[in-house]
């Protein structure tokens, strides 16, 4: 059976701070992990999953009532999910403007009849899969000013493995 694309609204860096990551990475993570294509990295707001095309234009109408502001995010903090062997990459503050936009669009999702995920929300860009923890500090903070977000899906198959399909403004 064919694998299903799977959709999420994410934070997508632009090519400076991809840049900045990716020059990063080397020294962060343990060798053995497998890192993420520098077009992957994202912040996922809100994942989900496998839709039909009509859940997708809902859940496009719905997005269309999002009105939130730019913020800025101080990534700054490493990190690793050890159960899924994910290394990662976080603001340790986590400002409010980040909050209320994820939250907008699991209201988005609720409203198109989608299931939130049940987990509390823990933003962090994934720098590698089947890895061990960092073990080396941050160094100093990457700002990121975030300006938009952005609806992608997975690719099943392909390198890099996600495509971004619609951008949404911030407020100035
Ligand atoms: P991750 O990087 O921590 O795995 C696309 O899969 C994006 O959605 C990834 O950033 C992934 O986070 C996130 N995501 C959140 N919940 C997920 C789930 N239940 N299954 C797969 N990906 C999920």
């Amino acid at each position: 059976m064919p694998v299903a694309e799977r959709w999420f609204f994410a934070l997508w860096p632009e090519p400076a701070l991809r840049r900045a990551l990716l020059g990063r990475m080397p020294g962060w993570l343990p060798p053995g992990g497998r890192s993420a294509h520098g077009e992957d990295l994202h912040l996922t707001l809100v994942f989900l999953g496998a839709l039909t095309s009509p859940q997708l234009d809902a859940v496009g109408a719905a997005v269309q009532r999002v009105a939130a502001p730019s913020f800025e995010l101080v990534l700054d903090q490493l990190g690793h999910f050890a159960r899924a062997g994910a290394a990662w990459c976080a603001p340790q503050q986590v400002p409010e403007s980040l909050l209320a936009l994820q939250l907008a669009l699991v209201e988005a999702q609720r409203v198109c009849g989608l299931t939130p995920e049940p987990r509390p929300y823990r933003p962090h860009l994934t720098l590698a899969r089947r890895s061990a923890a960092p073990r080396a500090p941050f160094g100093a903070p990457l700002r990121w000013p975030v300006r938009e977000f952005v609806l992608a899906r997975s690719v099943p198959g392909c390198v890099p493995r996600y495509r971004v399909e619609q951008r949404w403004s911030l407020r100035p």
